[in-house]
């Protein structure tokens, strides 16, 4: 095992990697840049190093920052969170040239992995289904009209380079075809330096479910279901759960998705933890789109329902020990939710909003985990995603595990700043939401629906939701939103205890 590990991330997950460091008895070094001098996880590991000004382009970004405190203070291994360097190949590689571990997948899984085209040949040798189209990049708009003609409207076009949604374009006609041909080989350009696109029918309203893999280096490699990714804005997931609600109700779902993203990763030759993502339509089809080689903000829940700790695997399989479970090993057990809480402003159009902790309540009791990166007396940055925390919820159902993350919300107060925790008791208390009936365009969908049926007063519940988060939002002193029923005594007591 590692002498010591540097973890080359900020907030809660780099806390999260320090906890199960501190678990190992290894000793863990923060890097951290200008603004992040007081941060929580400088101050949760057992030491600390400066690696520059404000901008992670200046400092989370810079490999040679990074790599030079791992010299410098003596670590043999690399965890680089989610973000930042975590897929960055040529990072990988130049740790693993300097004799440091890097705590993930090969240099060369993560290179084919980055390349989207290159993925879908990957994934399509694996014999994984991938969505009708092509995995070569386009020449020129007469071939993607004859492409488009023989899949059929609407098509989707993507960037090779891309993934996030950056470089993409929904096309319902050939009238369209080539002007968003032109705008997606642009927007590629601009953002990835490559401008070359690819085709694919486009599935509509589609649920986003992926599949948590974990391989060692030598060659055994295990799925533990599925995470259900759907509730997302702006392809910013914002309430994650295990399992789905359509592979837990599909005979063998879990199974046949499992075994795919299995043979995927087998054909990548990978080994430590990756999710493969697909795209699912409620018959229970479901088709490979990317795979993020990398922890991602979303594991607890894996790791709630199949008591397994990713992180400790990760260290474990980085330091080339065997992954000791079997397929048949792997239980899920319950429901788990999670909710992002971000420093954000619903009201706004969810912009940021950095900024002081005057006070922090926290939520605790049964079935609650907090993935936090804040404390109270702490400044949310601006340089920065405004990720707070993670409360995450575990329950024997669905419905328990809605019904405790609201109980939960209730006792989660941040003040000082805009949150987005009156948002999630709206989300919570939504009859489709609650049905499980959610696809990636539930949000928006949401947002449009809630307002006019609230006003028309035919939905008094709603109405009632609605009126408790502007209430919510209108209340100087409090972030958090009574949900309908909550005791006016815990609302009064909280406001007391925050002056
Ligand atoms: C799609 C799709 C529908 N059809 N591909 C968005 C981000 C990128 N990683 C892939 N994305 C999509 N690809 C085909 N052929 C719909 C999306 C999509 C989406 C996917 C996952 C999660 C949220 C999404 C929101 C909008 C569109």
């Amino acid at each position: 095992m590692f002498r010591k590990v540097l973890v080359a991330n900020r907030g809660e997950i780099a806390v999260r990697v320090m906890r199960a460091l501190r678990e190992r008895d290894i000793p863990s070094v923060a890097v951290y840049s200008d603004v992040d001098r007081a941060s929580l996880h400088v101050r949760t590991a057992d030491e600390a190093v400066h690696i520059g000004p404000s901008p992670s382009s200046e400092s989370y970004l810079v490999a040679e920052k990074i790599l030079d405190a791992a010299r410098r203070t003596g670590a043999d291994a690399i965890h680089p969170g989610y973000g930042f360097l975590s897929e960055n190949a040529e990072f990988a590689q130049a740790c693993e040239d300097a004799g440091v571990t890097f705590i993930g997948p090969s240099p060369a899984s993560i290179r084919s992995m980055g390349s989207k085209t290159a993925a879908r040949i990957l994934a399509e040798k694996a014999g994984a289904p991938v969505v009708p189209g092509t995995s070569k990049a386009l020449t020129d708009a007469a071939e993607a009209r004859a492409i488009a003609r023989e899949i059929g409207y609407p098509v989707m076009l993507k960037a090779a380079a891309g993934g996030g949604g950056k470089g993409m374009r929904l096309v319902h006609s050939e009238a369209d075809l080539a002007g968003a041909l032109r705008d997606a080989a642009s927007e590629a350009e601009r953002s990835f330096k490559n401008s070359e696109v690819y085709i694919e029918k486009a599935i509509v309203r589609p649920r986003h479910i992926e599949i948590q893999v974990l391989g060692d280096k030598h060659g055994h490699i295990i799925h533990l279901g599925e995470r259900e990714c759907s509730v997302q804005r702006r392809h910013q997931k914002v309430i994650e759960e295990c399992p789905s609600p359509l592979v837990n109700a599909i005979p063998g779902m879990r199974e046949r998705m499992g075994e795919a993203a299995v043979n995927v990763a087998r054909t990548a030759g990978y080994y430590n933890a990756g999710t493969i993502e697909f795209l699912a339509n409620d018959a229970g089809e479901f088709y490979f789109l990317e795979m993020n080689t990398r922890l991602q903000v979303e594991h607890p829940v894996t790791e709630l329902v199949t008591s397994m700790d990713l992180v400790h695997w990760q260290l474990r399989i980085a330091a080339g020990e065997a992954l000791t479970i079997r397929q048949q090993d792997v239980r899920w057990n319950g429901w788990s939710m999670e909710c992002r809480l971000y420093a954000e402003d619903p009201d706004t159009n969810f912009l940021p909003s950095p900024g002081l902790i005057q006070q922090l309540a926290i939520p605790s009791g049964p079935g609650i985990r907090l993935d936090s990166g804040v404390y109270p007396g702490w400044t949310v940055p601006m340089d920065y995603d405004p990720l707070l925390a993670k409360l995450a919820t575990w329950a024997e159902t669905r419905e328990m595990s809605i019904d405790r993350m609201r109980r939960a919300l209730t006792e989660t107060s941040v003040l000082g700043i805009k949150t987005n925790i009156a948002f999630f008791q709206a989300i919570l208390q939504d009859p489709q939401f609650r049905a499980g009936a959610l696809q990636t365009g539930f949000i928006d969908e949401f947002l449009q629906r809630m307002p006019p049926k609230a006003a028309g007063g035919a939905h008094e519940e709603l109405a009632a939701v609605v009126a408790a988060v502007h209430a919510a939002k209108h209340t100087p002193s409090q972030s958090a939103a009574p949900s309908p029923g909550a005791s006016q005594w815990l609302a009064d007591g909280r406001r007391r205890l925050h002056r």
